[in-house]
């Protein structure tokens, strides 16, 4: 066996390149991301993070993931590095809940574990179906014009499936930007209208009725799960749910109930990569497209994303997206986590493929 003898707990702050990040909810210009390296009687280390997106997007915050793991932390030591599923029982024996703080805890074991069994950690969720993953790219709320010039170029740059970000306005806006960012799609563009839980159900028809000759996907455009389940036969276009899918059991409630037809998934609410496994062969086995992404973060959490998203049956993979362009370089500079030409590659040959440069991370605490 090979135990956890020491954790390290990081915080780093993650201005945002360029604009501010805009969506219904909320316009983010800085993020601070927590990341944990659990350490190994013989010295080897794994690496997990997770960095709200800011304090509205989800019941989340970087102060109270730091809390968590700090409650966390102190019992995790001398555990196996082999046994994911005795890890997490030990996290949930000592905190209830926080599945965002214990996901990167999740992350850093599977990264250990990789790197102790010399395996990628894509290959130890099953295996990856291919070198590379889809990427797609998500839209900032912007005016028509705008955001039909970023389509032009995202899809210049190999992206095939695009999120445009609606909400937090008046629904004939959205509907303006989307009536003329279908006029700019490319026959092979996959468009999702992602309203982060800011549209009334009210305004959940009038948009799909609105725009009932155009075919995209309508991601989490209310805030709960029963309003969107209110909306079944009043709308006309796919929806998929992300921020309300807490866990594999409403993933499990929705397919049953027909409510989602698909799924923008984030590791870290609903417990890393443990969590998403489970929820990746719940769609498989009922036919539900499922993206697997996180909401922000560096490499770390970029790789475990790609990673997961590796072994998703490609007819249901709706693609990663990761802060990358949005953030000022890169953890691991020799093996960076990008998006090129619409794909991301795997990262690394052992573990989640990222060896980060540790030397601007503010250390916070030393577990052992
Ligand atoms: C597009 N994302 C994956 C990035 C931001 O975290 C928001 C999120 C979403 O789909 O809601
Ligand atoms: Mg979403």
């Amino acid at each position: 066996m090979v135990r956890i003898t020491e954790i390290h707990l990081y915080q780093l702050d993650l201005p945002v390149v360029g604009p501010a990040y805009r969506m219904a909810t909320s316009e983010l210009t800085h993020l601070d991301t927590t990341l944990v390296e659990l350490v190994t009687e013989t010295g080897l280390s794994g690496f997990g993070e997770v960095c709200p997106l800011g304090p509205t997007y989800q019941p989340a915050h970087p102060q109270g993931a730091r809390v968590a793991i700090d409650v966390i932390a102190p019992h995790l030591i001398g555990m196996s590095a082999l046994e994911p599923l005795n890890f997490s029982r030990k996290m949930d024996a000592a905190l209830s809940g926080h599945a965002y703080a214990k996901a990167a805890l999740d992350i850093a074991v599977w990264d250990l574990m990789g790197k102790i069994l010399n395996l990628r950690v894509c290959d130890l969720l099953g295996g990856a179906v291919s070198d590379s993953v889809e990427s797609y790219c998500a839209i900032g709320i912007d005016s028509p014009e705008n955001v039909a010039r970023q389509i032009i170029e995202k899809q210049k740059q190999g992206f095939r499936r695009l999120q445009l970000k609606i909400g937090g306005r008046d629904i004939e806006e959205d509907i303006a930007v989307a009536r003329k960012a279908f006029e700019v799609r490319a026959p092979t563009t996959r468009i999702t209208l992602d309203a982060n839980r800011s549209l009334t159900t009210s305004d959940a028809v009038t948009l799909s009725q609105g725009l009932r000759d155009f075919s995209f996907v309508l991601e989490q455009p209310c805030d709960s799960y029963e309003e969107a389940k209110s909306l079944k036969g009043r709308i006309c276009h796919p929806v998929y749910l992300d921020e309300c899918t807490t866990g594999a059991d409403v993933v499990m409630r929705s397919i049953v109930e027909g409510v989602a037809d698909g799924f923008g998934m984030k590791l870290t609410r609903v417990g890393g990569l443990s969590a998403m496994r489970s929820i990746r062969d719940i769609c498989h086995s009922a036919n539900r497209p499922l993206s697997c992404d996180d909401s922000w973060g560096g490499d770390i959490i970029a790789a475990a994303c790609v990673h997961i998203g590796a072994t998703v049956n490609p007819a249901l993979f709706e693609g990663v997206w990761i802060a990358d362009s949005y953030i000022s370089g890169n953890y691991d500079k020799a093996r960076p986590v990008q998006v090129e030409n619409g794909r991301i590659k795997i990262p690394g040959t052992m573990g989640l493929g990222v060896a980060p440069d540790k030397s601007d991370w503010k250390a916070i605490n030393v577990y052992s």
